[in-house]
């Protein structure tokens, strides 16, 4: 099933988009092998790979240039603010249309994605007056979500939260952490999930004391911990959701504890979400909270960020550029606070909320 970008939605991204970029007339996202979540943002393709495919935006207009392998497939998801060009009908002209749309021009490019070859060709073969990277003003408008990919957003979210209710019926000990991840990934592909988001983690026992575990062949056993952190992709966006378990049994009293502190810490980090509060300040007070909590008990024990954004990505505004932001409503961001122990296991909880003009929404 194919859908296309509403015009009017279309038109502020680029609108939102331009007003960061004093002096550039147009912005140029090139595909390689992968694709650039910024052309996933101004295309709003749901289908297609467009490796190799070339957007140029100016404000009011955008010149996409692909291959008969995409062609169909851009004409008919296309915005209609958009030319699509097959570059295969007529490699001069459409050679001369680049030429014409970038020599002279400052051009804006994605830093963070657009490989050193590329950029040397681009500059070499078509002449642009400058390259500006502009990845920063790209961030920076895909941190506040519009409708539609809050709408998608939504959708990603609630399938993974139905799987995380659905999940526990099919731990059984003896079970390997992958095969209750394929188990995962085919509830959320069933619930209607383009995609199970890459780098879910599944980790049983001591594993959950590795915030990053690339699951494996680990068995499951009576008295486990047992983290799910996961996500579903639709129409592109993400969700990312972590849950605790206890394998088997009420669990010990000290895991108990841990579930219970972290979920405290939790709480009170989402309490403090509301526009023109620091992002930093949320991290700060859950650190300070799972330092302090239980006489110390937990100190030094959450060893990474408090969060961070979703959207294009599972890491759409990373907390290394969130750090100096204040929250604004239309932002979607993680709150997930976590300790860890080495050799004994870890405790994470991870929901995904969206600021609010008032303050915010658990979704
Ligand atoms: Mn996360």
């Amino acid at each position: 099933m194919s859908s296309r970008l509403p015009a009017k939605t279309s038109k502020n991204r680029l609108a939102r988009l331009f007003a960061n970029l004093k002096g550039i007339g147009v912005v140029l996202i090139a595909n390689t092998g992968i694709v650039d979540p910024n052309f996933h943002y101004l295309t709003g393709f749901t289908s297609g790979l467009f490796e190799s495919s070339l957007l140029l935006a100016h404000k009011d207009h955008m010149y996409l240039f692909t291959y008969s392998l995409e062609y169909e497939t851009g004409l008919e998801e296309r915005p209609e603010n958009m030319s699509v060009i097959n570059v295969m009908d007529d490699v001069k002209a459409a050679k001369a249309l680049l030429s014409r749309l970038l020599k002279g021009k400052k051009v804006g490019f994605d830093g963070e994605f657009l490989p050193f070859e590329a950029y040397r060709h681009i500059q070499s073969a078509y002449r642009p007056n400058k390259m500006i990277d502009i990845s920063d003003g790209l961030r920076s408008v895909r941190l506040v979500k519009d409708e539609a990919e809050l709408s998608n957003i939504k959708k990603a979210v609630r399938i993974t939260k139905t799987a995380m209710r659905e999940i526990p019926k099919y731990f059984k000990e003896g079970m390997t952490e992958l095969q209750l991840m394929a188990r995962f990934d085919f509830i959320q592909l069933s619930l209607g999930a383009n995609e199970s988001a890459r780098y879910n983690i599944v980790a049983f026992g001591k594993n959950t004391a590795l915030p990053h575990h690339f699951s494996n062949s680990t068995k499951l056993k009576k008295g486990d911990l047992v983290i799910i952190d996961a996500g579903a992709v639709v129409n592109n966006y993400y969700s990312d959701i972590s849950r605790t378990f206890i394998f088997g049994g009420a669990g010990s009293a000290k895991q108990r504890d841990m579930l219970q502190t972290v979920k405290e810490a939790q709480k009170m980090a989402i309490g403090l979400a509301k526009p023109g509060k620091e992002w930093m300040g949320m991290h700060d007070m859950a650190a300070k909270f799972l330092d302090t909590t239980r006489d110390g008990r937990y100190k030094g024990e959450f060893v990474h960020a408090i969060g961070h954004s979703i959207g294009l990505e599972m890491h759409d505004n990373p907390a290394s550029y969130l750090r100096t932001r204040k929250l604004e409503p239309g932002m979607v961001i993680t709150v997930e606070p976590g300790v860890y122990e080495v050799g004994f296991g870890g405790v994470r909880i991870e929901d995904d909320i969206l600021i609010t003009k008032k303050g915010y929404k658990i979704l």
